[in-house]
């Protein structure tokens, strides 16, 4: 009886597909009784010969056990595909970790945070400002006359020619700005990114990075200036080195020092002195510009290059090493 076949052939379709290891062996399975030569489309192809009568609930019955076949067909090859894709090996919890390396913070910046750090302890705190400036703060403001060589095209990066917008050249131009708003005292450091239109070479690149120091109140004295210039240096390259102030010009300060200093390591380079700043008592016409009163205020300012001091701090002997970003130096510091 054709009616008597479909439950069996049914359970022998269902052990089959269970039994089947991978999806290539279900494709397989599923042919054997649903494809064209298959064992329930045999099955259909019967259906005629019976009673007209009987045909229906016997087809329906067919059907049935077909769709119960292709749903159980279907999560077994879900079944079989999560299989697949599992680890071959079983995973070992007790291997190590994969460690990734710590980034740290760029030698220059270290060495910022390390001066920013000694001038807090005497009372200094950190302004910022623009670094795309009019030639106003950049230099006006700063006493530096129009046919001074800092102005010209040649050594400054140039924006907008008519507004004279330009990349600033020292961080003065910011200790401008906190002037302009602020009454005396005034106790600040500026450290930031500065632009030079210089070749790169082995001591110059067209940007660095520069701290600039203001120093305002009344009666405020060169005696000041080194006491303090000595007090960081010292913190920074160590309590053997000695310090001497040069008569200097800046167009800015008045009188204008340059600021050498002296190591046992200078001595190895073979030099007793080496030059590592710039500073001076600021200049009265610089005052009258910021609204300050020449005669009730006085002050001293210096400037230096970070990267100077962290070539000679770190022993480094070419400045573009810091701007390549070459891990295998960055590492070392
Ligand atoms: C250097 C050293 C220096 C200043 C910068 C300064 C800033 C103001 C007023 C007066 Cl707002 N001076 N800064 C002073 C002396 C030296 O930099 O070697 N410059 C070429």
């Amino acid at each position: 009886m054709l009616l008597d076949e479909i439950e069996p052939l049914k359970q022998a379709a269902l052990a089959e597909l269970k039994a089947a290891p991978d999806p290539a062996a279900l494709d397989q399975t599923k042919g054997n009784y649903l494809g064209a030569q298959g064992k329930f489309t045999a099955l259909m192809k019967q259906l005629g010969a019976l009673p007209r009568e009987e045909r229906p609930a016997v087809g329906k019955l067919i059907n049935q056990a077909k769709a119960e076949l292709e749903s159980a067909l279907a999560e077994r090859r879900v079944e079989l595909e999560l299989k697949a894709a599992l680890p071959k090996e079983p995973t070992d919890f007790t291997l190590p970790g994969r460690r990734r390396s710590l980034g740290k913070l760029h030698p220059l910046t270290q060495v910022t945070e390390d001066i920013v750090r000694s001038f807090r302890k005497i009372g200094f705190v950190v302004a910022d400002g623009p670094e795309i400036e009019d030639e106003y703060h950049c230099f006006d403001a700063l006493n530096t006359p129009a046919d001074h060589p800092a102005r010209d095209s040649q050594d400054t990066f140039y924006l907008n020619a008519d507004e004279k917008a330009l990349l600033r050249t020292h961080t003065s131009s910011v200790q401008i700005r906190v002037m302009e708003k602020q009454r005396p005292p005034v106790r600040i450091i500026v450290p930031g990114r500065v632009y030079r239109r210089d070749n790169p070479d082995a001591t110059h690149n067209p940007t660095f990075q520069q701290i600039e120091g203001l120093y305002v109140d009344s009666g405020v004295t060169v005696g000041d200036l080194k006491g303090t210039v000595e007090f960081v240096f010292k913190e920074l390259l160590g309590e053997g080195i000695k310090i001497r102030f040069r008569p200097h010009y800046f167009s800015y300060t008045e009188p204008s020092f340059e600021i050498d200093f002296s190591s046992p390591m200078t001595k190895k380079m073979g030099k007793e002195w080496l030059e590592i700043a710039g500073c001076g008592m600021v200049h009265p016409v610089v005052f009258e510009k910021v609204g300050y009163d020449p005669e009730e205020w006085t002050g001293w300012a210096f400037g230096f290059g970070i990267e100077r001091i962290a070539m000679i701090r770190y022993n480094i002997n070419d400045i573009r090493l810091f701007y390549e970003n070459d891990v295998r130096f960055l590492r070392q510091f």
